[in-house]
Parts: C-alpha cells; sequence; structure tokens
C-alpha cells in the first residue's frame, strides 16, 4: 500500500494540540456572533488571510485574538467537540489536549467554564466515538508565576478533570526555571509534567525543563540535535519529543519541511512523536503533518510505525490500558 494510506490509517495518539489553536477561523465567526463580539477583521477570508508568521510571537498575538471569542461552557465544549471529531477522521485514538486557561480568566472568563465545557466534550465525544481524550492545563510563560500559582489554586477543585501541567507561549527570554516553585508543587500533587522546550529556544532550556521542572515530556525539543550529550541524556531516559512539523514551517524554525530534522531525531533512537500543534493556523491536522513531512523528508514504513508506537509509549495513558493500541 502507499504510505500516505498507511499514514492515514494508522492507530495514533496526539500528544500535542492546543484547543484554543484548533478553533478554525469560520467558527470563531460563528461564536462571535453568537456573544456578540465584533472581530477586527471583515470576514472569515480576511482573517484566514493574516495567517502569515514569521516565528512564534507572530503567531500568538493572533492566536490570543481568536480566542477572544470564548465565553461561555458550551463555546468551549463545541470547540472540543469539533476537535474531537477531526481527529477520529485522522484515526486518533487517544489525544492529550492542552488548554490556557489564563487566557480566559484574563477576560472574566470563569475557571470552571473553561474545565467543564472541555471536559464535557472529551466524555461525550468518548461515548459517541470511542476516543479516549485527557486535558494538560497550560501555564503561559511570559506571565509571572505568581500569576501560574493563582491559576493552579482556581483549578485544583476540578483535579479530577486533568491530569497535569505544561508550559507554553513566548519562549525565549522565559526559561523553565522561572517557574521552578509551582511546577515542585505541582509534582507533589502527583501531577503530570510536560513544558514547551526548544522550539525557538537553545537547548539549555530543554535541559532546565528536564531538570529543573521534572519535565517527562519536551513540547518540540527539536533544538536537541544541537546538543550531543542532550541527545544522549533523552535517547538514554526515551524523554518523549512532541513534534510539530507544520507549525515548525509555518513559525520559521525550520526554512522548508524538507528541512525539518525529524528523521534525523529517529535515526538518533529518540522518542519522537508527530502532532499538529495549532492545526487551524498551521494548514493541517495530524494526518496533514504526517504526510506532509514524510512527502517532504523520504522517511519510510519503518518510521511510520515506530512514530504510531513511540505516540503510545509517550501518552500518560496508564500501561494496561495502552496495551490495548500496541
Ligand atoms: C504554541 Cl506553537 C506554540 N508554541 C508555544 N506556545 C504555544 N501556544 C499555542 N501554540
Ligand atoms: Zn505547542
Amino acid at each position: 500500500a502507499r504510505l500516505p494510506d498507511l499514514l492515514r490509517a494508522m492507530p495514533k495518539a496526539e500528544l500535542h494540540i492546543h484547543i484554543e489553536g484548533s478553533l478554525e477561523p469560520e467558527l470563531i465567526f460563528a461564536l462571535a456572533q453568537r456573544n456578540g463580539i465584533t472581530l477586527p477583521y471583515a470576514s472569515v477570508e480576511a482573517l484566514r488571510s493574516a495567517y502569515a508568521f514569521s516565528n512564534l510571537q507572530s503567531f500568538l498575538d493572533i492566536y490570543y485574538a481568536g480566542a477572544s471569542v470564548l465565553l461561555h461552557e458550551q463555546d468551549f465544549y463545541d470547540m472540543a467537540r469539533a476537535y474531537l471529531a477531526r481527529a477520529v477522521q485522522d484515526n486518533v485514538v487517544h489525544a492529550e489536549i492542552f488548554f490556557d486557561p489564563q487566557t480566559h480568566t484574563a477576560r472574566g472568563v470563569p475557571m470552571e467554564a473553561v474545565i467543564h465545557g472541555l471536559h464535557r466534550a472529551c466524555q461525550d465525544a468518548r461515548a459517541e466515538s470511542g476516543i479516549s481524550a485527557t486535558l494538560i492545563l497550560c501555564f503561559l510563560r511570559h506571565l509571572s508565576e505568581e500569576d501560574a500559582f493563582a491559576t493552579l489554586e482556581q483549578a485544583l477543585p476540578w483535579q479530577d478533570k486533568w491530569i497535569g501541567v505544561g508550559l507554553d507561549s513566548s519562549e525565549v527570554g522565559h526559561p523553565p526555571e522561572k517557574f521552578a516553585r509551582v511546577f515542585a508543587r505541582c509534582r507533589e500533587l502527583g501531577l503530570h509534567v510536560v513544558a514547551h522546550a526548544g522550539e525557538e529556544g537553545p537547548p539549555a532550556y530543554i535541559w532546565s525543563a528536564l531538570d529543573v521542572l521534572g519535565a517527562e515530556r519536551i513540547d518540540h525539543g527539536v533544538q536537541a540535535l544541537r546538543d550531543a550529550m542532550l541527545v544522549q541524556r533523552l535517547a538514554q531516559s526515551r524523554t518523549p519529543l512532541t513534534v510539530c512539523p507544520l507549525s515548525n514551517q509555518k513559525l520559521c524554525v525550520f526554512p522548508e519541511l524538507k528541512d525539518h530534522n525529524l528523521p534525523q531525531l529517529l535515526d538518533a533512537g529518540l522518542c519522537a512523536t508527530v502532532n499538529s500543534d495549532d492545526p487551524a493556523y498551521f494548514g493541517g491536522y495530524l494526518n496533514d503533518n504526517l504526510v506532509q513531512v514524510f512527502a517532504a523528508t523520504g522517511m519510510t514504513a519503518r518510521h511510520a510505525y515506530q512514530l504510531a508506537s513511540n505516540s503510545f509509549e509517550a501518552s500518560f495513558v496508564p500501561e494496561a490500558d495502552k496495551r490495548q493500541w500496541q
């Protein structure tokens, strides 16, 4: 069979998806209308044509603007149901979904509306399609550690509805060390810990995500190849990297998809996975990421099987439960 057919058909887990980054322009406009919000764009087409990014920050500015239409529990529910329905089409059988509560609570949205809407969507999608989905709360690293602590406190009443914490937003200038104390508290609480590191930032940020924050996975991590000692550390510990090829191309981390280092990461023995990051903004869902990066870099069926296997190995599903997929 053709390699793209194998890539689309294979069961897989998605471990790096920002739910706010799954908001398609059509849904942004529908929610704006429902909520009586006027957007600074005249049409769906005008908004979509603003999706031309030169780096991470130029994307984040428009991503936070898009999320401003989310006000009510039902808005979060509708957003997550739309993503999960799309993920099922890609044969995603398990998703670990990032959400950015500070983007919403800063606008006066109650934490409860965010968490309940997303969690109810995960439950209903499971009942309807069999997909399993869990939630990971991300702290915004351009804000203070104090703000992260307050966010953690606000979310703890619903601790049964999310499984871990992450760290996202503007990387350079906001190293993991800035959040050492709040992540220590999260580890004490028994939460899973991940962090974005080595997307635009240096290998030193990956080292401190591991050694200061206790990250169990590194989100992106593509800059690791610049440090041979770090590659050795990641390989021997089987610390997963959740790589997002189309994101890296659209944010100019690599000039072209053919320049992406995914094959080198896999061939170095790292537990790399492929993910969509912000699919509504970067021009593709999970299978688009797989098909396009394979076509551009000439990876093989062996790599495809390795990536599917890695996605389940890297997931936070209990070992006894993940055997059904391995
Ligand atoms: C993000 Cl691509 C990326 N990097 C860092 N933070 C993010 N939040 C949403 N997408
Ligand atoms: Zn991300």
